[in-house]
């Protein structure tokens, strides 16, 4: 059999050679633009460059909606597939090296195959995701009414297992974190007794916790509403943090950008995380109505530019434990994905780079001195500039795509997968 089709450097860098000449000139403005406002260029090239977003191996296929999904060809059929687009995901953006999977649909037959296969392509696993909120073929008991706060112990013995079994994968993978979300929750009041649900939550993650290799995390993820929608177990922020506080040092939470009731000040919660020590990661994505998985940056960039303006502030500040995980969560119902994760790890890429360019001083400044207009152009300022040029020389200087887009698309690499990939992949994985 033939090698699976692959871009290579050779064809982003003669598209790259196409942009040369107009991508020299806006840089070259944008850098006297910085440069006035005491910013160096090749400074934030530096910073963009070593920013980190892993990509998640279910947001590879096209997702779908409660009503319907629409698969397109050439979707990855397995995990080592799933790989393969990370990859070229990666060469054209060049700050996707991670990769996070979804335990069963990527448990692979032969774990030190698969992380050759990564390793081979430049890529790592980072964390591994828990799935109790889907029944598996042959699994003995049902997760209907709920895993790891179940009111039947056994159904919370069979949930523990499993994320015990997904550590044990991670581990035999390179993974360094578990995310846990479960489903549990009640759609009507009385279902659910609140205060027994959250007790038998923790027992359950304790026993978790207990099988965490030491130099491991373990991510808890909030969520407010869905599938339960009248009560959700880990409902928010506050249980969160709780449950970490009171699991230890190796428990973190996880902010999943939509899983919050509209109009939440979410970079006030990153910031309450980020205080209390608790900051573990991100699942990004962006929503207009509720957990809608849209891109990142598609609907509300600033909101994402503050949340990274409260993560850029953290890291100058060296807060000590502060080493967030940024990974992608998103589900792609209209677009091609591979498109939709590159567009949207440069966007979050974007919010990190803009971060890095508010005036501390002149906020800090106007924070003292209660000039409320000031700071919110010290943030405005930062937040409309346009960071295009200096992430595609990032890109570019990295062996990426100045434009990854238009080099995607001029490889016609989803025609010619879409032929190396006849068989229809299996219906699609989790969305958490
Ligand atoms: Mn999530």
């Amino acid at each position: 059999m033939s090698k699976p089709f692959q871009l290579t450097h050779d064809v982003i860098a003669s598209e790259n050679r196409r942009l040369e000449a107009d991508l020299g000139r806006d840089a070259e403005h944008l850098a006297s633009v910085l440069a006035r406002r005491g910013a160096v260029f090749e400074a934030l090239v530096a910073r963009a460059r070593a920013f980190r977003i892993a990509v998640p191996s279910w947001g590879l296929a096209t997702g779908g909606t409660r009503f319907a999904r629409f698969p397109i060809a050439g979707e990855p059929r397995d995990v080592f597939e799933k790989i393969d687009d990370c990859h070229a995901i990666n060469l054209l953006v060049g700050i996707t090296p991670l990769v996070s999977l979804h335990i069963p649909w990527d448990k692979p037959r032969d774990a030190g195959a698969l992380k050759a296969h990564a390793e081979e392509r430049g890529l790592a696993i980072d964390s591994m995701n828990s799935n109790t909120f889907e029944d598996q073929e042959g699994q003995p008991l049902s997760y209907k009414y709920g895993s790891l706060a179940h009111p039947d112990p056994a159904v919370r013995r069979q949930a523990v297992e499993h994320n015990l079994e997904c550590i044990e994968i991670g581990r035999a993978l390179g993974a360094s974190s578990l995310t846990v979300w479960i489903g549990d929750g009640g759609n009507f009041a009385g279902q659910m007794h609140f205060r027994d649900a959250l007790a038998a939550y923790l027992d359950s993650m304790q026993a978790i916790y207990a099988g965490l290799p030491a130099n491991w995390r373990v991510l808890l993820e909030h969520k407010l509403f869905e599938p339960a929608f009248y009560s959700t177990v880990i409902n928010d922020w506050g249980t969160s943090y709780w449950a970490a506080e009171r699991l230890g040092p190796q428990a973190f939470c996880l902010v999943d950008l939509g899983h919050h009731a509209p109009n939440v000040n979410i970079e006030m919660i990153v910031a309450r995380l980020i205080q209390f020590g608790k900051l573990g990661g991100f699942h990004f994505n962006d929503s207009k109505y509720g957990d809608d998985d849209l891109d990142a940056g598609s609907t509300k960039p600033f909101q994402l530019f503050l949340v990274f303006n409260e993560l850029v502030d953290a890291e100058l500040a060296a807060v000590p434990g502060f080493t967030p995980a940024y990974m992608l969560d998103q589900s792609h119902n209209v677009t091609d994905p591979i498109e939709s994760l590159m567009v949207s790890a440069m966007e979050v890429q974007r919010a990190y780079v803009q971060a890095c360019l508010v005036d501390r001083a002149a906020l800090d400044a106007a924070q003292e001195a209660n000039d409320a207009l000031a700071a919110l152009a010290a943030l405005k300022a930062a937040f409309t500039t346009d960071v295009s040029p200096l992430l595609a020389m990032a890109r570019r200087a990295a062996g990426g795509a100045a434009d990854p887009v238009a080099v995607y698309r001029a490889s016609r690499y989803r025609e010619v997968i879409a032929k190396e990939r006849p068989a229809p992949p299996r219906r699609g994985a989790g969305i958490v």
